[in-house]
């Protein structure tokens, strides 16, 4: 019997099409005053649980524990910019997080630790990645976005990440409808 690899996964909100493309936008725009490395447009999304690595043979319990979950859809607006030194990440985030988002994100987590998955320990900080290796310069504290880009929140999807020579891949392995 060959062994299962183990895979790097995390849960998220991935915009749609249209949003993808703005917030591409917004991100070269970001990259002419930062520098650094813009996120790809198809790899754009917002983290809602990191997991990190598990055994292949544990993805039918994170499936079924997404799977449970009856929650309705949201609009999540991204209304303010900022970056962080201590990572070098250039981000949007949300002046005011969906009551909605907070109770998929808690939910989610309270069904993935019964099912005896490890979860962050730290407080919930919706974003969205813009740049990598951001130059953090002065643009510490966040500020309003210099126009806001949000999408209608239908789906979850849970998101297989591996590494490549062009930084990291990511895989869609399972999405879930919010009612
Ligand atoms: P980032 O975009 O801010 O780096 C895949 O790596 C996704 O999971 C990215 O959105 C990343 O956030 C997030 N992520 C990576 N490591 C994490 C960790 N230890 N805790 C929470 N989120 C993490």
């Amino acid at each position: 019997m060959q062994l299962a690899q183990p895979q790097r996964v995390f849960f998220a909100l991935w915009p749609d099409a249209e949003a993808a493309a703005r917030l591409h936008a917004l991100a070269q725009e970001q990259h002419q005053r930062m520098n650094g490395r813009v996120s790809r447009e198809d790899s754009l999304h917002c983290t809602l649980v990191f997991i990190g690595n598990i055994d292949a043979g544990r993805l039918p319990d994170l499936q079924a524990a997404a799977a449970g979950i009856q929650l309705s859809g949201f609009r999540l607006t991204f209304d303010q910019a900022g970056c962080w030194r201590h990572n070098q990440i250039a981000y949007l985030g949300m002046r005011q997080i969906p009551e909605a988002l907070q109770h998929l994100q808690s939910l989610l987590v309270k069904r993935l630790k019964s099912a005896g998955f490890n979860t962050e320990q730290r407080e919930y900080r919706p974003h969205l990645t813009l740049l990598r290796k951001a130059e953090c310069t002065g643009a510490t504290k966040e500020n309003p976005a210099p126009e806001p880009v949000g999408w209608a929140v239908r789906d979850f999807v849970l998101v297989r990440s591996s590494l490549s020579v062009n930084g990291s891949r990511y895989e869609q392995i399972g999405q879930w409808p919010l009612l």
